[in-house]
């Protein structure tokens, strides 16, 4: 699906397309970096990477203010990143270092980033929708006039508190956005056996909510889809519940073998939907960036993970005596 924004580089401007192409292969550059630095036991534990999904978190990201709110998932690296949580501290945090952002305790699954309005990665499938519920509730009562965008997977959408975070902000007209990346795969399971529904925008009828469709692999069309979200939510219509189709290139986790689908489907998907080269194609064939802008970026975003890369290596571990510390007990 070509984007509807016809107009998009009056619309939007330079330097904000710039700044998308820039976020994407940040994030995809990002997430190939800890996946060798995973490969070479520098990172514990697990990972679950969004690479194939950058388009979802920068184009819903770019169309929100830095005071309005958002809810991750376990796949949350690309929020972050488009939310504009600094790479070193990320970085540091999945080498469980004490320069983490969360001093490295927590790890993939738990970075939040409060001050650019990140409210936190979530390993908890659906975890993030009652929050943005409650985020958006409080901006609600204290007009403070900012909305909270929940991302979440197709799976999250067969968990009791989708269902309850998007009756609630129905009746509430909570200013909340469902964002819904459907990868089409929960951890092994495709989405055909798990949910008997052509679209799963089509749940958000049964509670009153606006659902859309869109081509999550398309960066413009995410991001006007997010747009007029915002503007509904913040016109107090409140929420609106998106569907951005997308694939995640990887498996689920490291250690998925991926028996679940073919190769061929996913060579398909990036030789196709590779929501970055059709970006950085368009852009270049409008006339928006040139070569050497594209080069600069790549040449950019590569000092900053080599950078980020060295200080996470040589930051310190938590010292034993902080081990009872910024935790629950
Ligand atoms: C409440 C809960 N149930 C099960 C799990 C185990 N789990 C982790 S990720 C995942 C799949 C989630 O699929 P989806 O929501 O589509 O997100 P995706 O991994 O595709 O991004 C499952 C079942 C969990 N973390 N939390
Ligand atoms: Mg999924």
């Amino acid at each position: 699906m070509e984007s509807s924004l016809v107009n998009y580089k009056s619309e939007i401007g330079k330097g904000k397309l710039k700044e998308m192409l820039y976020q994407m292969i940040l994030i995809r550059r990002f997430e190939e970096s800890v996946e060798k630095l995973f490969m070479q036991g520098k990172i514990h534990g697990t990972m679950h990477l969004c690479i194939g999904q950058e388009p979802t978190a920068v184009g819903a990201c770019a169309a929100l203010t830095n005071e309005d709110k958002i809810t991750s998932t376990h796949r949350g690296h690309g929020h972050c990143i488009a939310k504009g949580t600094e790479i070193p501290g990320m970085m540091a945090e999945l080498l469980g270092k004490v320069t983490g952002h969360c001093k490295g305790k927590g790890g993939s699954m738990h970075i939040a980033d409060l001050e650019k309005g990140n409210l936190g990665a979530n390993g908890i499938v659906a975890g993030g929708l009652p929050l943005a519920c409650g985020a958006a509730l409080t901006s609600k009562k204290k007009e403070s006039g900012y909305v909270a965008v929940s991302f979440f997977g197709d799976g999250a959408t067969n968990e009791g508190s989708f269902h309850e975070s998007l009756n609630i902000a129905s009746i509430w007209k909570l200013p909340v956005i469902f964002f819904c990346e459907n990868n089409r795969y929960g951890m092994s399971g495709d989405i055909k056996q798990m949910a008997n529904v052509e679209n799963l925008a089509e749940r958000a009828a049964s509670y009153g909510i606006p659902g859309v469709i869109i081509d999550g692999t398309d960066v413009l069309v995410v991001y006007e889809a997010t747009k007029a979200a915002v503007e509904r939510a913040k016109n107090g219509e409140g929420p609106t519940f998106i569907e951005a189709q997308t694939y995640r290139w990887r498996g689920h986790s490291r250690s998925d073998a991926r028996k679940y689908r073919t190769r061929v489907e996913e060579q398909e998907w990036m030789k196709n939907k590779d929501g970055i080269k059709n970006f950085k194609d368009r852009l270049l064939l409008d006339g928006v960036l040139t070569e050497a802008e594209v080069k600069e970026i790549e040449d950019k975003v590569k000092q900053i993970l080599d950078d980020a890369v060295e200080f996470a290596e040589k930051s310190p571990e938590p010292s034993l005596d902080s081990l009872e510390e910024d935790i629950f007990l």
